[in-house]
């Protein structure tokens, strides 16, 4: 995310407010907020820059090594609890992952080429927002094949 100038500052609480520091930079990642990524590593996925500091902050920068795809956001996780929880009510981070691994087996693959293949080209086929992974926006045409072509038989 960095590479994009995309930074998402993390403050982590106890339940009366009070910051906690030291929290490790593994102890901190992200997850789809419709739970539609793969993550590959599991929690390695995506960690904090550094561990929270005295004030309870730490960034998140890094890039995102996922396949699927969650266009509904992304919510922190911290030792393992989903923050600040569906329950408060508070939406999620509004930045969308789209991977070219889009069926999520975490190697890009024939059958990604076949799930691309269905939506190509949009129009005319239904716009699938997945399937959309480079500019112009709005279509799915040849730079989004390029763009998944690009990674065709990587793996996480
Ligand atoms: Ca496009």
């Amino acid at each position: 995310m960095g590479a994009k100038g995309l930074t998402i500052s993390v403050t982590v609480r106890d339940c009366i407010g009070t910051p906690i520091p030291g929290i490790l930079p593994s102890d901190t990642w992200l997850i789809g907020c419709s739970n539609l990524l793969e993550l590959c590593g599991g929690a390695g996925a995506i960690n904090a820059s550094a561990p929270t500091d005295i004030n309870g902050q730490t960034t998140i920068t890094a890039a995102f090594a996922a396949g699927g795809c969650d266009v509904g956001g992304l919510r922190l996780v911290v030792q393992g609890v989903i923050m600040p929880g569906a329950q408060c009510g508070v939406p999620c981070i509004p930045i969308k992952v789209k991977s070219v691994d889009i069926t999520g087996n975490l190697l890009v693959d024939l059958a990604d080429f076949a799930a691309l293949g269905a939506g190509y080209t949009s129009p005319p086929q239904p716009y699938n927002e997945c399937l959309d992974f480079w500019t112009p926006y709005g279509v799915v045409d040849l730079a989004d094949f390029a763009k998944w072509a690009l990674h065709y038989q990587h793996i996480c």
